[in-house]
């Protein structure tokens, strides 16, 4: 099929960077639509690790043309320096476009974003400070600056001089913190400029006419549904949107050119950040799961949450991304664990739940009803095809498309391109 669409179906970390870069093998052009330099995707091939955070999980391909659409906000510094490090790995980085659209972080965004979740206290959502939810809240107070302005030195000096003046009085008097520089950014922003010139363009141009010529393309979605800031554990979610949707919004293209939406899942549950998480484990396997799994953020490098697998959600994000399969990884972490478990609904008093509830206040009272099933051992990662798989281990993922009612095509047994077994 032309045109693929990857995202994240719980709260985002699933492996989506591996599975991309796989499928970025048999593509021409991804493309990332949403989320900045909060994702952290990993990405490991021909003997390196790339953790990338803004550039689409396709650059380690040469012959791949990869967006960053106009639903992107970027912090034109780390983007610099993600190329540089590309660079230094021998990974071209000529094949990069940037949207003219796309909306610039500024260092004000940063400290907004910081003290914003200090003065919650305990009460804060758990951001990754990067600057992602007041960059997205200028956007939508139609005071953000873009692309196309840092490309036009007058128009984007006025806009920072006349912003600067605007978030210097929320830092210093809102908050109390110490305002930042207009002259230092306009210097250092024009630096940028000047290096990103010949990056930048018209995407959605680009991507329609690669789109109409025939060309596979790959969305390449961050974070996760659970995080969408609509249909996402509001407010401890993003200011994107993960789902499926927000591509066509993120780079302007029309619901008509996508042919098919893949899901990843982890083949349990992980949270990075505050909020609800009904099969989240307090006991030795959650610490077993992250040690195991290696379960830290790939930009932050805080510890995940980890819970069993809840099908209540990936049911979800099948139904509110129109996902036509499921991509589970991570099956080789459950190696060793005698019994496993399954949330297949949650039971709130008497009355069994089967669909994921708006309500905070109502999730607090669904506890998880679970199915068990009997556990495999020994190292898997090395099983070439889904066959050889332990019986155990096939069962456990017949029963996740059964229950999520999506069929799973991919399974991963390791970090590895290799180590992807596909049905
Ligand atoms: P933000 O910074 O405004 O987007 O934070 C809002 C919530 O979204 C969560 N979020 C994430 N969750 C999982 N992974 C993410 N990327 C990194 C990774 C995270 C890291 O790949 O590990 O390094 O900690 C990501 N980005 C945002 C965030 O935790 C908040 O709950
Ligand atoms: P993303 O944000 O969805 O791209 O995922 P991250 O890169 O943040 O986190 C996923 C982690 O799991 C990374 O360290 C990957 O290298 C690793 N990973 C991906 N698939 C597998 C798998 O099948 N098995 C194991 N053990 N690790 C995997
Ligand atoms: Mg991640």
């Amino acid at each position: 099929m032309p045109t693929k669409v990857v995202i994240g179906a719980q709260w985002g970390d699933e492996g989506k960077g591996k599975i991309v870069d796989i499928l970025a093998g048999m593509s021409d052009v991804v493309v990332r639509s949403q989320g900045g330099n909060n994702a952290g995707h990993t990405v490991e091939a021909n003997g390196e690790q790339y953790k990338l955070r803004l550039t689409p999980s396709g650059i380690i391909n040469k012959n791949t043309l990869c967006i960053i659409g106009n639903g992107v906000v970027v912090s034109p510094k780390v983007l610099l320096e993600e190329m540089d490090m590309l660079n230094s790995k021998g990974v071209s980085t000529e094949n990069l476009r940037l949207d003219l659209r796309a909306h610039l972080i500024m260092p004000y965004h940063i400290v907004i974003d910081t003290l914003s979740e200090k003065a919650k206290g305990t009460g804060d959502i758990g951001t990754t400070k990067s600057g992602i939810g007041p960059c997205y809240m200028d956007k939508a107070e139609r005071i953000g600056i873009r692309v196309c302005d840092l490309m036009n030195e007058e128009v984007f000096v006025k806009k920072v001089r006349e912003n600067v003046k605007i978030k210097n009085a929320i830092i210093e008097k809102i908050y109390g913190g110490e305002g930042v520089d207009a002259e230092e950014i306009i210097s250092d922003y024009l630096g940028y400029a000047k290096k990103l010139k010949k990056y930048a363009a018209d995407t959605t141009a680009i991507l329609y006419n690669e789109i109409k010529a025939g060309k596979k393309v790959l969305f390449e979605g961050a974070q996760g549904t659970l995080l969408d800031i609509d249909l996402g554990t509001y407010p401890y979610v993003t200011s994107s949107h993960p789902v499926s949707g927000g591509v066509c919004i993120g780079t302007g293209i029309g619901p008509t050119m996508i042919d098919e939406c893949l899901g990843v899942v982890k083949a349990y549950t992980t949270r990075v950040g505050k909020g609800p998480f009904p099969t989240e484990l307090f006991d030795k396997t959650g610490d077993e799961i992250r040690e195991k799994g290696f379960e830290y953020g790939t930009v932050t490098k805080r510890p995940r949450r980890c819970g069993w697998f809840d099908a209540v959600i990936v049911k979800f994000a099948v139904r509110t991304s129109g996902l036509t399969s499921l991509s589970v990884n991570k099956i080789d972490t459950l190696s060793g664990i005698d019994k496993l478990k399954i949330c297949v609904a949650y039971k709130k008093g008497d009355e069994i739940i089967s669909e994921f509830p708006p309500s905070l206040e109502e999730l607090a009272l669904c506890e998880p009803v679970y199915e068990e099933f009997d556990g495999w051992n020994g190292d898997i990662s090395g099983v070439k095809s889904y066959d050889e798989l332990p019986e155990n281990a096939k069962k456990y993922i017949s029963r996740i498309e059964e229950l999520c009612d999506c069929k799973v095509s991919m399974v991963g047994v390791g970090p590895n391109r290799e180590q992807n077994l596909v049905r």
